[in-house]
């Protein structure tokens, strides 16, 4: 035996739970690869692809939005109409079935918000046991979903969200509190919030002032400077809501001028776009509106709302207004270059043994699961889907891709 070799097997029984590197590993043996080396029409040696329309996600997915370039196989996302769908994409499966092992894939997310980017294994038919497990559904730009679905009788699926990059730090007071000064001033009955948050959506407190040469109260209280005088106006509006989760988080606290944890809107859970309507005895002008979202407690703030508008009624039809809007979704972690998971390519990696799953990220663990039902034979996915869930979908989407450097599985030599 050589050196290498005896140090080798040192180190792997000194970490048993630690997975080595897998081709180092002599206990593993590599049992699939594509390098995605060569021409795209080499691609249907190893890989089936859809062609058709997707009902659950805003893309059909074709053959022909995937290509070999550089080394590379790119799913590409295209704004095209095509069966009766406004986007496309491509999603592929290998011909080859696995049962356990070690499953690796480098590659980078399109660089847009409204795609998921995913590596996946699948059952495929009717198997007594269907399964379905989510290495990484991964959502631009920093966000890792790692999911076990259970497809056989009642579903069910238990999942993790990973974030690459430090975590942003907790929300405090003023990043409750909005406030828009309004440089035309709006005269209308009605005017109305809408969040596009999944629910519950929470105002503790909405407010809309005449126009000031003053200026305005503060969205917190001050107590050690005047305020200025000027009316809410939403304190004598009629407030109605597109759901209210409970009795108790009625549309009404969130105009009775009242700021706590107890006198707050929340919508039911549901998503978007979530209403809260204001209804003024006659017509208002308007000159600013202020919003207080979330709630309190010692450790701070927290659900700040992420994505709404603010809209008036101009007697016929809903009208945004002009600079009352939120800056859209907000990260929950850090996002620079080094954490941008469309700018350089990751490993995503997961071991699949009789009763555990395990997921890796660059080489290091980020989640295990216990499960007693994925004990089938299942191919490997390779998909791109644009969709409402994982941010705006906006054009920036088309004509990028999913990148894929390789897809490498291993497994565990038989027992000599
Ligand atoms: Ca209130």
């Amino acid at each position: 035996m050589s050196l290498h070799r005896l140090l080798l097997a040192v180190f792997t029984m000194l970490t048993p739970l630690l997975l080595a590197d897998p081709p180092a590993d002599p206990s593993w043996q590599l049992v699939f690869a594509d390098e995605f080396t060569g021409t795209t029409a080499d691609l249907d040696a190893k890989w089936t692809f859809q062609n058709g329309p997707n009902g659950h996600i805003l893309c059909s997915r074709w053959r022909d939005n995937a290509a070999l370039e550089d080394g590379l196989l790119k799913l590409v996302g295209r704004k095209e109409t095509r069966a009766g769908q406004d986007w496309t994409a491509a999603s592929c499966w290998t011909k080859q079935q696995f049962q356990y092992g070690y499953f690796e894939c480098r590659y980078r997310y399109l660089p847009s918000t409204g795609t998921n980017n995913s590596f996946w294994i699948m059952t495929q038919g009717k198997p007594a046991q269907r399964f379905e497990i989510d290495i990484n559904e991964g959502h631009y730009p920093n966000e890792i979903n790692m999911n076990l679905h259970n497809w056989s009788g009642q579903h069910w699926a238990k999942g993790g969200r990973w974030y690459f990059g430090p975590p942003i730090p907790a929300p405090t007071q003023d990043d409750a509190g909005f406030q828009f000064v309004l440089d035309e001033p709006i005269t209308t009955d009605r005017i109305r919030f809408v969040s596009n948050d999944g629910g519950p959506v929470r105002v503790m407190e909405l407010r809309a002032f005449p126009p000031s040469t003053e200026g305005y109260p503060s969205v917190f209280p001050n107590v050690i400077e005047a305020q200025p005088d000027v009316p809410n106006l939403a304190l004598a509006a009629q407030a109605e809501a597109s759901s209210t989760l409970e009795p108790k988080y009625a549309a009404a606290n969130a105009i009775d001028g009242k700021l706590g944890t107890d006198s707050r809107w929340l919508s039911k859970h549901a998503a978007g776009p979530h209403t809260l309507t204001l209804t003024f005895a006659r017509p208002q002008t308007v000159g600013c509106l202020q919003l207080i979202s979330g709630w309190q407690d010692a450790a701070g703030w927290h659900d700040i709302v992420n994505d709404f508008h603010f809209e008036f009624w101009n007697g016929t039809a809903w009208q945004p207004i002009p600079q009352a809007s939120s800056k859209g979704l907000q990260p929950t972690h850090i996002v620079d270059d080094e954490h941008n998971l469309g700018k350089d390519f990751h490993v995503y990696g997961l071991e699949w043994t009789e009763n555990e799953l395990i997921y890796f990220f660059d080489g290091k663990e980020i989640r295990r699961q216990p499960h007693d039902i994925c004990r089938g034979p299942a191919p490997v996915y390779l998909s791109l889907a644009i969709m409402g869930w994982a941010g705006p979908v906006t054009n920036a989407i088309d004509g990028q891709s999913m990148d894929v450097d390789y897809v490498r599985v291993w497994q565990r030599k038989p027992a000599q």
